[in-house]
């Protein structure tokens, strides 16, 4: 059954309606990041740039890094977003775009998201690279979609008992990265976390300015869970919903972390843009090892 116009919207061009690109555009090892002008700061150490489009929050760039070819694509910022970017990046691989059919032989995309984030953990300082082994997500989005099976029930269950998790918000899904590329992307300059994804910036990630919060203690009751040795590292917006939706139309996927900010002693990086050009040249060289 072909999926109709209003569900799977096409530009006149035939690229996919909000990414704007079409299937001969994309690679199959894809980096997300969320700023849009940080997408040249990654290929500009590209060999070649054969394709650039932006629309939105959108920008795209594919090309080669040391013969391997590469697309390079932001995502803007939250969850919301992710389910644009996920969903358009599996249609462009795993429907026929002309037939609106799903395919009968399936590709799996490599997702790597190179971002930034605050630890909330005193061990875990600034200037890290941190691996999201595991993810929790405080946005709802995996709850949208049929994913019990994608997801750990017993670390929710754990975590929504040791934060008395109000009932009001939405239930913390716990969802993993891809293993092979955990350990292909792991070394000893990096550490691996359990990252917790939140829906906002400021009262979401426990940040007071002028208004107070439902629950003021949140940061220090997920810095204080532990789950087999497992504790809560680091919070930022995009990794729980890349890696719920990733897993359910199988793809790989892998969120690398710039630790910008420490949380727990109130330190911000001096030098944010160049911890970000490191982890971008380490993710590459990882990419193509
Ligand atoms: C918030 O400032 C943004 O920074 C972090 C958060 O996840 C959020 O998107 O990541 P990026 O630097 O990758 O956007």
């Amino acid at each position: 059954m072909a999926i109709k116009a209003s569900e799977l919207i096409l530009n006149p061009d035939g690229s996919v309606y909000h990414l704007n690109l079409r299937p001969e555009h994309l690679a199959t090892t894809i980096i997300t990041v969320g700023d849009p002008d940080r997408v040249d700061r990654v290929t500009k150490y590209f060999d070649t740039i054969e394709f650039e489009t932006r629309k939105r929050e959108f920008h795209t760039q594919t090309g080669t890094y040391k013969g391997k070819r590469i697309t390079v694509i932001s995502t803007g910022i939250g969850t919301d977003n992710i389910d644009i970017v996920i969903n358009e990046l599996d249609a462009l691989v795993n429907i026929d775009l002309e037939k609106r059919d799903v395919k009968d032989q399936l590709t799996a995309l490599e997702i790597i998201r190179i971002g930034t984030s605050g630890s909330i953990q005193k061990d875990i300082p600034l200037n890290s690279f941190l691996i999201s082994d595991y993810a929790a997500g405080f946005d709802s989005l995996l709850h949208f979609y049929d994913s019990e099976h994608v997801q750990h029930h017993k670390i929710s269950d754990a975590l929504v008992n040791h934060t008395n998790w109000s009932t009001l918000k939405s239930r913390p899904y716990i969802v993993r990265c891809n293993e092979a590329l955990l350990s292909k992307f792991s070394s000893e300059k990096t550490v691996r976390g359990f990252t917790a994804t939140n829906v906002g910036f400021y009262g979401p990630q426990g940040r007071v300015l002028r208004l107070s919060l439902q629950d003021g203690q949140l940061n220090d009751k997920l810095s204080s869970f532990n789950y087999n040795d497992m504790a809560i590292t680091n919070l930022e917006m995009e990794t729980a919903g890349i890696y719920g939706l990733s897993a359910l139309l199988g793809h790989k996927a892998l969120s690398m972390n710039a630790i910008i900010a420490n949380r727990a002693t109130g330190e911000f990086s001096k030098d944010p843009k160049n911890l970000v050009d490191d982890l971008i040249r380490y993710t590459l060289g990882k990419i193509v090892e």
